[in-house]
């Protein structure tokens, strides 16, 4: 990512809200009856909900309940450092007032309040960077969307829906709403480079500092969004972000209640932190404007947490690897310090081949002194520390350590000069 400060905001946030909401909120995870199993805001596909008939949900969709500034402050309770809504999903109905197509909340529902105008205004009060999802290859409404009816895509006029449709609503979406911090752009499908890098162009072109991700497609974007839910097996020393959910849906569905708790949830956050990436965690608001009440006590508990430790996750680098795995306890990592954080609370911690000079150790919830002793074995070329950690820990759920060290880089010993080479006697004797 250029390292140009207008867009350092994003590596610096670590944690962001990410908001599936649109008509698909008002199904719940059903339709005439049919429970949908998979994703809430894929009913439409999944059930083969014809768009003549889908269409008709925006007539009752009203959600009279919709509060920006609640669903802001719940992100910034929670910590989270930016907001990211689908403007537009792949059903292809806008969740703001576009002049484009009537087929938005405005025009097409009776609520007729714009949100993402409402959502800007309380991002802008309350210091919360706001991003808009939008599906720029997938359109199930418009005739020469990918993926609309049950026409073949390669019969379509992607271009026509590109010139017609996508690109416009990008214009509205980065010339009506303020500042906007990225475009989180989603299946790039039949994209060609040319496509996605025009859509990159016209983003710039707008709003030079508004972030594009790599699902804008072909290898372009400023990061790499992973794979939903998924999190690269060993430090990725690049700009990465993991969109992942709540429960196992992005749009809301009232029979999903698998929610991850708090300490899964804080897990999750310190170790894609810890490879280098930002958390971007999902809301899905129900057809009224609500945010399911187990979403909010999470989000709150991890607030908790982040209130006291978040000198621990903003701001922090990749660590790396460890030469050995180490149970109960994670890196993260800015330079000077290393946050050692303790699912498992104990007496004694002892951790091998941390080669740093320690200048202190304390609890970063109390600024409690921890005391430790270093050791240095000169026959197996290995440090090692045992911190003596306090009786009482500060938090039942993480409880970070601060590890304050001479040099600004993570030191490790490698255990290669342990590997030492195969005596020769013993290779291969039909070489
Ligand atoms: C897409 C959407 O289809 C889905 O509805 C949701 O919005 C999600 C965040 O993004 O789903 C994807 C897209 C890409 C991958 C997985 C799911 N992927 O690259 O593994």
């Amino acid at each position: 990512m250029p390292k140009d400060c207008g867009q350092r905001w994003w590596k610096e946030a670590k944690f962001g809200m990410f908001i599936h909401w649109g008509l698909y909120s008002h199904l719940a995870g059903e339709w005439k009856g049919i429970k949908t199993p998979h994703l809430g805001e894929w009913i439409m596909k999944h059930l083969n909900i014809p768009v003549e008939e889908y269409e008709k949900v925006a007539e009752e969709f009203n959600p009279t309940e919709f509060n920006a500034e609640e669903w802001v402050n719940l992100a910034k309770e929670a910590g989270m450092k930016y907001i990211v809504i689908t403007a537009k999903h792949h059903d292809g109905f806008a969740m703001y007032h576009s002049k484009c197509s009537k087929y938005n909340i405005v025009d097409a529902t009776p609520f007729k309040r714009d949100p993402m105008k409402e959502l800007a205004e309380a991002c802008g009060k309350k210091g919360i960077k706001l991003g808009f999802y939008y599906s720029q290859a997938q359109d199930w409404h418009h005739p020469d969307g990918y993926g609309y009816g049950p026409v073949p895509n390669e019969e379509k006029n992607f271009e026509k829906y590109l010139e017609e449709k996508c690109k416009p609503q990008l214009r509205e979406l980065l010339t009506q709403y303020g500042e906007i911090g990225l475009i989180w752009f989603d299946t790039p499908m039949i994209m060609s480079p040319k496509h996605s890098q025009e859509l990159v162009e016209l983003v710039k072109s707008i709003q030079p500092n508004c972030l594009v991700n790599s699902r804008i497609g072909n290898g372009f974007g400023d990061y790499m969004s992973t794979g939903d839910n998924m999190i690269p097996a060993l430090p990725y020393y690049g700009d990465w972000e993991v969109p992942a959910t709540l429960n196992d849906t992005w749009g809301y569905k009232k029979d999903d209640n698998n929610w991850k708790p708090p300490e899964k949830v804080i897990k999750l956050l310190v170790k894609i932190n810890s490879r280098g990436g930002n958390y971007l965690l999902n809301v899905g608001p129900d057809g009224k404007g609500v945010i399911p009440k187990p979403s909010v006590d999470i989000l709150r508990r991890v607030g908790q947490w982040m209130a006291v430790n978040g000198e621990s996750i903003y701001g922090t680098k990749a660590v790396p690897v460890f030469p050995y795995e180490m149970e109960g306890v994670m890196f993260t990592h800015k330079p000077g310090k290393l946050f050692m954080h303790v699912f498992d609370w104990k007496k004694e911690i002892r951790i091998h081949c941390l080669a740093n000079r320690i200048k202190r150790a304390y609890v970063l919830a109390t600024g409690e002194g921890v005391d430790f002793i270093q050791s240095y074995t000169p026959s197996s070329k290995q440090h090692r520390v045992s911190f003596r950690l306090p009786e009482n820990r500060p938090d039942d759920l993480d409880s970070v350590i601060c590890i304050e060290t001479e040099e600004d880089e993570v030191k490790l010993d490698s255990l290669d000069t342990l590997l030492a080479p195969w005596p020769r006697a013993v290779t291969n004797t039909h070489q």
